[in-house]
């Protein structure tokens, strides 16, 4: 290899090993660091079992410092109504997944299954800076994404990700165990040690809704405002967090605490974590947890 070839392999190979492999032979905005997690996200979600067919949605708030270096989003390529209204996020860009797209194909062609919006100044429409090439919209669980938004950002202004997902074990849970705010989170407590420490506010409850619409947006939110993770009864999970691993990771934890839930669920149970070590618990990693949920 000649000397130059060999400088720009080196840099092509530097490049990909910074970045996953993902960024060679892409320009713009595919090269893009919050767009490879998010992709990788979605296929994890993917590969976890979650997201069956068009199963699941994910959102990212953009900062403007994040989306300097690519001209091209300054270009809107359509305008489209939201069906709701929400004033809060003028201004903001979102990467969104897109209606009835699959997580499956999320990796091998992110610019058609997902985009990136920006809300317009009467908060009722938005502009579709990239993505969703085959003339797509973004996911019908848009509402919930982003009246959850809107609500987590009041409580936590570094709030990024919203995430729906189907989560198996903690879907089957909901068909056997009592759909109760305080009962499924001690329930949950119980199944891992840590579960306390990464939820330590619980998961918020709602029963069977129908999905896609603005009103399970908004009792979303409201639930948003007191919890980082809600369950849809009989469907699956609202998640949220700063980043794209804390959203993730909370979902995860609760995933596995449903998992082993349904493993034992059935079975004679001759140990449990016990309230008193739970309170051991949050006491020693210094956490605050939800009143009325363990006996005092
Ligand atoms: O978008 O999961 O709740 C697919 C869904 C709807
Ligand atoms: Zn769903």
């Amino acid at each position: 290899m000649l000397y130059q070839e060999t400088k720009k392999y080196d840099e092509i190979s530097r490049k990909a090993f910074r970045s996953g492999p993902e960024i060679v032979g892409k320009s713009g905005i595919e090269t893009a660091p919050f767009l490879a997690e998010f992709v990788r996200m979605t296929s994890n979600m993917y590969r976890l079992g979650w997201d069956e067919r068009n199963g699941g949605n994910l959102s990212y708030l953009l900062e403007e410092a994040e989306v300097r270096d690519y001209p091209e989003l300054s270009h809107p390529k359509r305008r489209i109504s939201l069906g709701f209204c929400v004033p809060e996020l003028k201004g903001r860009m979102l990467l969104v997944t897109g209606t009835q797209k699959y997580f499956k194909n999320m990796e091998r062609d992110p610019e058609t299954n997902t985009g990136i919006i920006r809300i317009c100044e009467n908060g009722e429409e938005a502009d579709v800076l990239w993505g969703f090439r085959d003339g797509g919209r973004p996911t019908s669980e848009l509402p919930s994404h982003l009246m959850s938004h809107v609500a987590r950002l009041s409580v936590n202004p570094a709030n990024k990700v919203v995430l729906h997902s189907h989560p198996t074990n903690l879907l089957a849970m909901n068909y056997v165990h009592p759909l109760d705010e305080n009962q499924l989170t001690h329930t949950l407590w119980q199944m891992c040690t840590e579960c306390i420490v990464v939820f330590p506010e619980g998961i918020g409850v709602l029963p069977w809704m129908l999905c896609g619409t603005s009103e399970i947006g908004r009792a979303t939110a409201e639930k948003m405002k007191e919890f980082r993770v809600v369950v849809w009864g009989m469907h699956g999970v609202y998640g949220a967090g700063n980043t794209f691993d804390e959203a993730f990771g909370l979902v995860e934890t609760i995933e596995k605490a449903a998992q082993i839930y349904m493993l034992t669920a059935h079975l004679k149970q001759i140990n449990t974590i016990r309230d008193d070590q739970m309170r051991e618990l949050a006491e020693f990693f210094g956490v605050t947890y939800r009143k009325g949920i363990l006996k005092e």
